[in-house]
């Protein structure tokens, strides 16, 4: 009997990644389309304006998850298609596109996730200070209000955020992403107010309806100190604190890192604080979503070698590489699981995504034959029976992405779909590794857990 058979098998989008249409109906600007717009952000200047084109054809989205034979898909509502602007008023269009998508799903069998916030902030909030004011928080929750009344009947679970750090760190640090700010102490109180946010919205799901079953998706790294030094173990404390403790243990405890203060700064801390009830953000959960792409090894370095992280650098790890210089690390999801179980045995997880990003491309034949991914399917796979083995409490599983999509500042370039998407014509064709998600999900649900030889898949 394999240990996976009875997991949920899924796989993940999000809206200002496959939707494009982002001037249609209603719909507002956002942060991602502001950034994409402004030259040098974005990889030969892409932006989102077409992507895979799901909001004018969803049909092939659908079709794809349905060949799959998958038990749930993940995607993300757009707040700037659901509330008009700062009037807080109702989209009826966005709404209406929304619940198409989830009536169809459910017609199909298919249980929605459905993520609140991915990244795309209405440009009307960020113009009024963004995750850095707490009222964007209020925003928020009024957000999620509306799509609890407009979508709720047809939705059973919810995920607030996506990937606070991501949103926090890069959005206001590193300045690789929306909306491009480079500051510690912004980039803090982004993070804050987003935990917030997410805080109060699993409230507001829970009040808006009994049945919803609510967490969030956080991305947790495999860290490493590259040495028993005590530079090096202090460098790997403080990318740990900044990477995964500030969102895991916030999150599940309802307080701070005790090191939160001393990296950050005392007063700095306190200033990110302000308005925000750290105890209130520990509502629990009814799972906790887990993303996982990162292994590193940390040594102390000056500060400005790492974009994020003061005080380390991340070594080059001599194992298989996404194309974006990803150490593929299957032993790090199984420990990064763990670790998760550990502090809360009784929680399920859910991971939420996982997936490679490769410079795929179609051969003579037409066919993306995207062997370095039905590898990274497998071993991963592997990895998560490991964690079950071990008695963590994992449910499901989403393959990041059904599709290719606009992968933020790289654009159109970097791909991590199963479906490979012809984003002039918004043609989709199944990769090798759709073909090999798909016989492994059948075969899993069959209690064998013989996965095919990758090469056959190809042949
Ligand atoms: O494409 C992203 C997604 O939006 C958030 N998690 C990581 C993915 C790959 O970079």
């Amino acid at each position: 009997m394999s240990l996976l058979a009875d997991i949920r098998w899924g796989s993940a989008t999000a809206a200002y990644q496959i939707e494009g249409a982002v001037d249609c109906d209603g719909r507002t600007p956002s942060i991602w389309d502001t950034f994409a717009a402004s030259p040098g952000h974005i990889t030969r200047g892409d932006t989102g304006a077409t992507a895979a084109r799901a909001y004018a054809n969803p049909a092939p989205v659908l079709d794809a998850i349905e060949w799959l034979g998958l038990d749930t898909y993940r995607f993300s509502v757009a707040w700037c298609r659901l509330v008009t602007g700062p009037d807080g008023a109702t989209n009826p269009a966005g709404v209406a596109y929304y619940r198409r998508i989830l009536q169809r799903l459910r017609e199909r069998g298919v249980n929605p996730v459905v993520t609140l916030y991915h990244w795309d902030l209405p440009q009307w909030l960020q113009d009024r200070g963004g995750w850095a004011n707490l009222d964007t928080a209020r925003a928020f929750v009024e957000f999620v209000a509306i799509a609890a009344r407009e979508l709720g009947d047809l939705v059973q679970d919810w995920i607030t955020i996506n990937e606070p750090f991501c949103a926090a760190f890069h959005g206001h640090l590193s300045g690789l992403h929306a909306p491009g700010v480079r500051d510690e102490s912004v980039a803090l109180r982004a993070a804050l107010v987003q935990l917030h946010a997410h805080g109060e919205a699993v409230r507001t799901l829970r009040a808006a309806a009994i049945s919803a079953r609510v967490g969030l998706a956080m991305n947790l790294s495999d860290l490493e100190p590259a040495t028993d030094s005590s530079a090096d173990i202090a460098a790997f404390e403080a990318a740990d604190l900044v990477e995964n403790r500030l969102f895991l243990h916030t999150v599940l405890t309802g307080e701070l890192p005790s090191d939160a203060g001393g990296y950050f700064g005392d007063g700095v801390l306190a200033a990110a604080l302000d308005g925000i009830d750290v105890a209130r953000i520990a509502e629990p959960l009814d799972f906790i979503g887990i993303n996982y792409y990162e292994h590193n090894r940390i040594r102390a370095a000056k500060p400005g070698n790492d974009p994020i992280v003061r005080g380390v650098e991340k070594l080059f790890v001599p194992e298989p590489r996404s194309a974006n210089g990803v150490a593929v690390h299957p032993a790090g999801f199984t420990r990064v699981l763990k670790r998760v179980a550990d502090l809360q045995p009784d929680l399920p997880i859910w991971v939420t995504e996982n997936g490679i990003g490769l410079w795929d491309y179609l051969d003579p034949e037409g066919r993306c034959r995207d062997i370095e991914r039905i590898a990274f399917i497998d071993q991963h796979l592997e990895a998560l029976a490991d964690a079950r083995a071990q008695g963590v409490r994992v449910e499901a599983y989403y393959f990041w992405a059904l599709t290719d999509t606009f992968e933020w500042s790289y654009g159109y370039q970097l791909r991590y779909g199963l479906f490979y998407v012809d984003f002039p014509t918004g043609h989709f064709l199944p990769k090798a590794s759709a073909d090999h998600y798909r016989s492994r999900i059948a075969s899993e649900r069959a209690g064998t857990d013989a996965s095919p030889d990758p090469h056959q898949e190809t042949a």
